[in-house]
Protein backbone atom coordinates (compact mmCIF):
# COMPACT_ATOMS: atom_id res chain seq x y z
CA UNK A 1 0.00 0.00 0.00
CA UNK A 2 1.49 3.44 -0.92
CA UNK A 3 -1.73 5.41 -0.34
CA UNK A 4 -0.49 8.27 2.45
CA UNK A 5 -2.85 9.09 5.67
CA UNK A 6 -2.86 12.28 7.67
CA UNK A 7 0.10 11.59 9.56
CA UNK A 8 2.20 11.38 5.77
CA UNK A 9 2.62 7.86 6.69
CA UNK A 10 1.78 4.90 4.31
CA UNK A 11 0.09 1.42 5.70
CA UNK A 12 2.34 -1.84 5.08
CA UNK A 13 5.62 0.36 4.52
CA UNK A 14 6.06 2.73 7.05
CA UNK A 15 7.82 0.41 9.08
CA UNK A 16 6.60 -1.80 12.33
CA UNK A 17 3.93 -0.26 14.43
CA UNK A 18 4.83 -0.08 18.00
CA UNK A 19 2.74 -2.66 18.99
CA UNK A 20 3.14 -5.94 17.02
CA UNK A 21 -0.87 -6.27 16.31
CA UNK A 22 -0.56 -3.41 14.64
CA UNK A 23 -3.16 -1.49 17.09
CA UNK A 24 -2.82 2.00 18.10
CA UNK A 25 -4.40 4.26 20.79
CA UNK A 26 -7.90 5.66 19.05
CA UNK A 27 -6.44 9.26 20.49
CA UNK A 28 -10.35 10.03 20.86
CA UNK A 29 -9.61 13.55 22.78
CA UNK A 30 -7.75 14.88 19.56
CA UNK A 31 -9.72 14.85 16.89
CA UNK A 32 -10.29 18.55 15.45
CA UNK A 33 -13.48 19.63 15.26
CA UNK A 34 -12.63 19.58 11.58
CA UNK A 35 -12.26 15.97 11.94
CA UNK A 36 -15.37 15.85 13.53
CA UNK A 37 -17.21 18.05 10.96
CA UNK A 38 -16.23 15.46 8.52
CA UNK A 39 -17.58 12.91 10.61
CA UNK A 40 -20.59 14.83 10.46
CA UNK A 41 -21.20 15.26 7.04
CA UNK A 42 -20.52 11.49 6.09
CA UNK A 43 -23.07 10.65 8.59
CA UNK A 44 -26.03 13.10 8.19
CA UNK A 45 -25.72 12.07 4.40
CA UNK A 46 -26.09 8.16 4.52
CA UNK A 47 -28.77 8.56 7.72
CA UNK A 48 -30.57 10.58 5.39
CA UNK A 49 -30.18 7.74 2.44
CA UNK A 50 -30.39 4.79 4.83
CA UNK A 51 -34.44 3.84 5.61
CA UNK A 52 -35.68 1.75 3.14
CA UNK A 53 -32.18 0.84 1.89
CA UNK A 54 -30.26 -0.93 4.87
CA UNK A 55 -31.49 -3.95 6.27
CA UNK A 56 -33.39 -4.36 9.50
CA UNK A 57 -30.18 -5.70 11.32
CA UNK A 58 -28.05 -2.87 10.07
CA UNK A 59 -30.76 -0.09 11.49
CA UNK A 60 -31.46 -1.95 14.59
CA UNK A 61 -27.39 -1.98 15.45
CA UNK A 62 -26.70 1.61 14.67
CA UNK A 63 -30.08 2.17 17.00
CA UNK A 64 -28.63 0.38 19.42
CA UNK A 65 -24.98 1.92 19.36
CA UNK A 66 -23.54 5.46 20.92
CA UNK A 67 -23.27 6.57 17.37
CA UNK A 68 -24.38 10.26 15.99
CA UNK A 69 -23.74 12.87 13.93
CA UNK A 70 -22.05 15.24 16.57
CA UNK A 71 -18.88 13.39 16.88
CA UNK A 72 -16.95 10.57 15.61
CA UNK A 73 -17.52 7.84 17.93
CA UNK A 74 -15.60 6.53 20.99
CA UNK A 75 -14.53 3.14 20.77
CA UNK A 76 -14.40 2.76 24.51
CA UNK A 77 -18.24 3.59 24.38
CA UNK A 78 -19.02 1.91 21.48
CA UNK A 79 -17.40 -1.62 23.02
CA UNK A 80 -19.59 -0.51 26.02
CA UNK A 81 -22.64 -1.52 24.17
CA UNK A 82 -20.56 -3.91 21.38
CA UNK A 83 -18.85 -6.51 23.90
CA UNK A 84 -21.79 -7.46 26.17
CA UNK A 85 -23.78 -7.87 22.83
CA UNK A 86 -21.90 -10.07 20.68
CA UNK A 87 -18.18 -10.10 22.40
CA UNK A 88 -16.73 -7.93 19.33
CA UNK A 89 -14.54 -5.18 20.38
CA UNK A 90 -13.26 -2.18 18.23
CA UNK A 91 -9.93 -1.58 18.16
CA UNK A 92 -7.79 1.44 16.17
CA UNK A 93 -5.11 0.84 13.71
CA UNK A 94 -3.22 3.02 11.27
CA UNK A 95 -4.95 2.11 8.38
CA UNK A 96 -4.75 -1.21 6.21
CA UNK A 97 -2.90 -4.14 8.22
CA UNK A 98 -1.50 -7.01 7.06
CA UNK A 99 -3.60 -9.80 5.64
CA UNK A 100 -2.49 -12.35 8.55
CA UNK A 101 -2.80 -9.54 11.18
CA UNK A 102 -6.55 -8.56 9.91
CA UNK A 103 -7.40 -12.01 10.17
CA UNK A 104 -5.89 -12.54 13.76
CA UNK A 105 -7.98 -9.66 14.76
CA UNK A 106 -10.77 -10.96 13.46
CA UNK A 107 -10.85 -14.55 14.47
CA UNK A 108 -10.64 -13.16 18.07
CA UNK A 109 -13.72 -11.38 17.73
CA UNK A 110 -11.62 -7.50 17.13
CA UNK A 111 -12.35 -5.38 14.42
CA UNK A 112 -9.69 -3.10 13.01
CA UNK A 113 -10.76 0.27 12.48
CA UNK A 114 -8.82 3.05 10.94
CA UNK A 115 -8.10 5.62 13.14
CA UNK A 116 -8.12 8.42 11.02
CA UNK A 117 -10.78 9.87 9.12
CA UNK A 118 -11.11 11.07 5.46
CA UNK A 119 -10.16 14.89 4.48
CA UNK A 120 -12.83 16.47 3.12
CA UNK A 121 -11.92 16.76 -0.50
CA UNK A 122 -12.02 12.73 -0.13
CA UNK A 123 -15.73 12.18 0.92
CA UNK A 124 -16.62 10.18 -1.70
CA UNK A 125 -13.51 7.84 -2.51
CA UNK A 126 -10.45 6.74 -0.72
CA UNK A 127 -8.18 3.24 -0.69
CA UNK A 128 -8.02 3.05 2.61
CA UNK A 129 -10.71 2.34 5.13
CA UNK A 130 -10.95 5.32 7.67
CA UNK A 131 -13.29 5.26 10.42
CA UNK A 132 -16.42 5.79 8.72
CA UNK A 133 -16.02 3.32 6.68
CA UNK A 134 -14.89 0.77 9.07
CA UNK A 135 -17.32 2.20 12.25
CA UNK A 136 -19.98 3.45 10.26
CA UNK A 137 -20.15 0.62 7.87
CA UNK A 138 -19.19 -2.65 9.53
CA UNK A 139 -19.76 -2.09 13.74
CA UNK A 140 -23.81 -2.07 13.38
CA UNK A 141 -23.91 -5.54 11.98
CA UNK A 142 -21.35 -6.90 14.47
CA UNK A 143 -23.83 -5.85 17.01
CA UNK A 144 -26.21 -9.01 15.17
CA UNK A 145 -25.15 -12.04 16.43
CA UNK A 146 -25.02 -13.99 12.57
CA UNK A 147 -22.99 -11.43 10.85
CA UNK A 148 -20.51 -11.72 14.25
CA UNK A 149 -20.11 -15.24 13.87
CA UNK A 150 -19.42 -14.93 10.22
CA UNK A 151 -16.83 -12.10 10.35
CA UNK A 152 -15.24 -14.55 13.07
CA UNK A 153 -15.17 -18.01 10.83
CA UNK A 154 -13.96 -15.28 8.18
CA UNK A 155 -11.09 -14.72 10.40
CA UNK A 156 -9.82 -18.17 11.31
CA UNK A 157 -10.75 -19.25 7.71
CA UNK A 158 -8.26 -16.46 6.06
CA UNK A 159 -5.73 -17.63 8.09
CA UNK A 160 -6.34 -21.38 6.77
CA UNK A 161 -6.74 -20.32 3.25
CA UNK A 162 -3.56 -17.92 3.20
CA UNK A 163 -1.95 -21.57 4.12
CA UNK A 164 -3.38 -23.15 1.56
CA UNK A 165 -2.37 -20.51 -0.59
CA UNK A 166 -6.39 -19.77 -1.83
CA UNK A 167 -6.78 -16.33 -0.16
CA UNK A 168 -8.19 -15.12 -3.63
CA UNK A 169 -11.24 -17.27 -3.45
CA UNK A 170 -12.03 -16.63 0.43
CA UNK A 171 -11.36 -12.78 0.25
CA UNK A 172 -14.26 -12.34 -3.19
CA UNK A 173 -16.52 -14.28 -0.36
CA UNK A 174 -16.02 -11.69 1.85
CA UNK A 175 -16.48 -9.15 -0.63
CA UNK A 176 -19.42 -9.96 -1.97
CA UNK A 177 -20.97 -10.44 1.65
CA UNK A 178 -19.29 -8.23 4.50
CA UNK A 179 -18.45 -5.87 2.09
CA UNK A 180 -21.07 -5.19 -1.07
CA UNK A 181 -23.65 -8.05 -0.03
CA UNK A 182 -27.82 -7.37 -0.54
CA UNK A 183 -30.56 -9.23 1.22
CA UNK A 184 -34.03 -9.53 0.19
CA UNK A 185 -36.55 -8.51 2.78
CA UNK A 186 -40.18 -7.97 2.78
CA UNK A 187 -40.39 -4.94 1.28
CA UNK A 188 -37.55 -6.25 -1.60
CA UNK A 189 -34.05 -5.97 -2.10
CA UNK A 190 -32.36 -4.09 1.06
CA UNK A 191 -28.14 -3.67 1.48
CA UNK A 192 -26.02 -4.73 4.40
CA UNK A 193 -22.45 -4.93 3.13
CA UNK A 194 -20.66 -2.02 4.87
CA UNK A 195 -18.65 -0.94 1.95
CA UNK A 196 -21.85 0.34 0.35
CA UNK A 197 -23.91 1.23 3.31
CA UNK A 198 -20.94 3.51 4.18
CA UNK A 199 -20.93 5.19 0.17
CA UNK A 200 -23.39 7.82 -0.21
CA UNK A 201 -23.09 6.93 -4.08
CA UNK A 202 -23.25 3.24 -4.08
CA UNK A 203 -25.69 3.14 -1.96
CA UNK A 204 -27.98 4.46 -4.09
CA UNK A 205 -26.49 2.78 -7.38
CA UNK A 206 -26.60 -1.10 -5.49
CA UNK A 207 -30.26 -0.93 -5.08
CA UNK A 208 -31.51 1.26 -7.70
CA UNK A 209 -29.71 1.80 -10.69
CA UNK A 210 -30.43 -0.29 -13.88
CA UNK A 211 -26.72 -1.12 -14.52
CA UNK A 212 -25.39 -3.52 -12.17
CA UNK A 213 -26.68 -7.29 -12.24
CA UNK A 214 -28.49 -8.70 -9.10
CA UNK A 215 -27.66 -12.30 -8.35
CA UNK A 216 -28.71 -14.91 -5.97
CA UNK A 217 -25.82 -15.45 -4.12
CA UNK A 218 -24.37 -19.32 -4.57
CA UNK A 219 -20.72 -20.42 -2.74
CA UNK A 220 -18.98 -21.59 -5.22
CA UNK A 221 -20.17 -19.23 -7.93
CA UNK A 222 -19.36 -16.04 -5.88
CA UNK A 223 -15.57 -17.77 -4.62
CA UNK A 224 -14.88 -17.59 -8.51
CA UNK A 225 -15.81 -14.23 -9.36
CA UNK A 226 -13.68 -11.21 -9.63
CA UNK A 227 -14.63 -7.93 -8.30
CA UNK A 228 -13.86 -4.29 -8.62
CA UNK A 229 -11.82 -2.20 -6.33
CA UNK A 230 -11.95 1.10 -8.05
CA UNK A 231 -15.43 1.29 -9.19
CA UNK A 232 -18.89 0.39 -8.32
CA UNK A 233 -19.65 -3.54 -8.51
CA UNK A 234 -20.66 -4.55 -11.79
CA UNK A 235 -22.49 -7.19 -9.97
CA UNK A 236 -24.39 -8.04 -6.06
CA UNK A 237 -24.96 -10.93 -4.72
CA UNK A 238 -28.38 -11.47 -2.55
CA UNK A 239 -29.06 -13.56 0.22
CA UNK A 240 -32.71 -14.88 0.35
CA UNK A 241 -31.88 -14.12 4.38
CA UNK A 242 -29.01 -13.20 6.75
CA UNK A 243 -29.48 -16.55 8.60
CA UNK A 244 -27.59 -17.80 5.31
CA UNK A 245 -24.57 -16.49 7.10
CA UNK A 246 -24.85 -18.89 9.57
CA UNK A 247 -23.95 -22.09 7.74
CA UNK A 248 -21.60 -20.25 5.72
CA UNK A 249 -19.18 -19.78 8.23
CA UNK A 250 -19.69 -23.79 8.99
CA UNK A 251 -18.23 -24.58 5.70
CA UNK A 252 -15.39 -26.05 5.32
CA UNK A 253 -13.52 -24.55 2.36
CA UNK A 254 -10.34 -27.03 1.66
CA UNK A 255 -12.30 -29.32 -0.48
CA UNK A 256 -14.00 -26.34 -2.37
CA UNK A 257 -10.91 -24.42 -3.03
CA UNK A 258 -9.75 -27.66 -4.79
CA UNK A 259 -12.90 -27.84 -6.59
CA UNK A 260 -13.19 -24.51 -7.63
CA UNK A 261 -9.33 -23.83 -8.57
CA UNK A 262 -10.59 -26.24 -11.45
CA UNK A 263 -12.91 -23.82 -13.02
CA UNK A 264 -12.06 -20.44 -14.44
CA UNK A 265 -12.50 -17.52 -12.89
CA UNK A 266 -15.40 -14.98 -14.16
CA UNK A 267 -15.36 -11.54 -14.76
CA UNK A 268 -17.38 -9.24 -12.96
CA UNK A 269 -20.25 -8.81 -15.23
CA UNK A 270 -20.48 -12.26 -16.29
CA UNK A 271 -23.92 -13.33 -15.91
CA UNK A 272 -24.13 -17.56 -16.35
CA UNK A 273 -27.40 -19.83 -17.10
CA UNK A 274 -27.40 -21.44 -13.28
CA UNK A 275 -27.50 -17.84 -11.67
CA UNK A 276 -30.65 -16.89 -10.21
CA UNK A 277 -31.17 -13.82 -11.57
CA UNK A 278 -33.44 -10.98 -9.53
CA UNK A 279 -32.55 -8.38 -12.10
CA UNK A 280 -30.38 -8.61 -15.12
CA UNK A 281 -28.28 -5.28 -15.55
CA UNK A 282 -28.01 -3.80 -18.69
CA UNK A 283 -24.37 -2.62 -18.08
CA UNK A 284 -24.61 0.90 -18.87
CA UNK A 285 -22.46 2.62 -16.32
CA UNK A 286 -19.20 0.50 -16.93
CA UNK A 287 -20.21 0.23 -21.00
CA UNK A 288 -19.60 3.95 -20.74
CA UNK A 289 -16.73 4.41 -18.49
CA UNK A 290 -15.13 1.55 -20.61
CA UNK A 291 -15.30 3.34 -23.95
CA UNK A 292 -14.63 6.93 -22.09
CA UNK A 293 -11.00 6.24 -20.52
CA UNK A 294 -8.76 3.47 -20.38
CA UNK A 295 -9.62 2.47 -16.83
CA UNK A 296 -11.49 -0.60 -16.38
CA UNK A 297 -10.78 -4.78 -16.97
N1 LIG B 1 -6.78 -4.10 7.03
N2 LIG B 1 -7.53 -2.39 8.41
C1 LIG B 1 -7.77 -3.32 7.46
N3 LIG B 1 -9.04 -3.44 6.97
C2 LIG B 1 -9.35 -4.37 6.02
O1 LIG B 1 -10.51 -4.47 5.61
C3 LIG B 1 -8.33 -5.21 5.56
C4 LIG B 1 -7.03 -5.04 6.09
N4 LIG B 1 -6.03 -5.82 5.65
C5 LIG B 1 -6.26 -6.87 4.68
C6 LIG B 1 -7.64 -6.91 4.15
N5 LIG B 1 -8.57 -6.14 4.59
C7 LIG B 1 -8.03 -7.80 3.01
O2 LIG B 1 -6.99 -7.81 2.07
C8 LIG B 1 -8.43 -9.20 3.43
O3 LIG B 1 -9.81 -9.19 3.85
C9 LIG B 1 -8.30 -10.19 2.30
FE1 LIG C 1 -14.58 -2.84 5.13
Amino acid sequence: MNTPTKHGLAAGDAGRPTNADWTVPQGWARYTAQEHAVWRTLYQRQMALLPGRACEAFVQGMRDLPMDAEQIPDFERLNAVLQPRTGWQVVAVPGLVPDDVFFTHLANRRFPAGQFIRRPDQLDYLEEPDVFHDVFGHVPMLMNPVMADFIQAYGAGGLRAQSLGHLDMLARVYWYTVEFGLVREAGGLRLYGAGIASSYTESVFCLDSPSPHRLGFELARVMRTRYRIDDFQESYFVLDHLDDLLRLAQVDFAPLYEATAELPTLAPGDVLASDRVWQRGDGRYHTVRRTSSTIGT
